[in-house]
């Protein structure tokens, strides 16, 4: 069975107000990330509509995670954003995490995305770049707390097809540590 089989992919909402995110999600691994507008932001070992444990992160990921982190704990949540053509994500820092020591690893696939990143404050300047399929970025030491967000996708950019995935234009799964050791 594959992750989006054991995980069907879900609409997280924002706290509070409950407005839909145009990315939709899955997890693998111990822990994944989850929002509604009940509970807000967090990590939780299952599914929020299957109720079922996320299944394992694939190995193929874990030997990624081994051979660039640079950090000796596995990760233990992988988060798989599904973009649309028309999804987006807004500014925001990564900070749900216990461990900030560990760095995240990001694996982009399908469509490029416009991506921007500024400062640790939200009013720093921002730069844009792209991050095309095949990208894998270490988010570690200063970088792991600066503002972040992709402001588009840019369809039928890629070669890789994800028609495996129906509505994916693009897939980013990002690694994490969320305890610390
Ligand atoms: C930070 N995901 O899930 S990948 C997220 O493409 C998230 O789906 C984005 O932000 C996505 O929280 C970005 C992680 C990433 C990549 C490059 C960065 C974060 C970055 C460069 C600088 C700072
Ligand atoms: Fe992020």
């Amino acid at each position: 069975m594959t992750v989006l089989e054991a995980a069907p992919p879900f609409v997280p909402t924002m706290p509070r107000t409950g407005k839909p995110f145009s990315v939709r999600m899955s997890n693998c691994g111990s822990l994944g990330w989850v929002s509604d507008k009940a509970g807000g932001y967090r990590y939780q070992p299952t599914h929020p509509e299957t109720g079922e444990a996320w299944p394992p992160i694939p190995a193929i990921l874990l030997d990624l995670w081994s051979d660039v982190a640079s950090y000796p704990e596995l990760p233990e949540a992988c988060l798989v954003n599904i973009y649309s053509e028309q999804a987006k994500m807004g500014l925001h820092r990564d900070e749900d995490e216990e461990d900030f020591a560990a760095p995240v690893l990001s694996v982009s696939l399908g469509d490029t995305a416009r991506f921007r990143i500024g400062g640790t404050a939200r009013k720093d300047p921002t730069r844009s770049f792209d991050l095309e399929s095949g990208d894998v970025v270490v988010l570690g030491g200063e970088s792991r707390l600066v503002y972040h967000g992709v402001d588009r996708i840019k369809p039928g950019t890629a070669e890789l097809g994800l028609d495996c995935v129906p509505g994916a234009a693009r897939i980013n799964l990002t690694l994490r540590r969320v305890s610390t050791p």
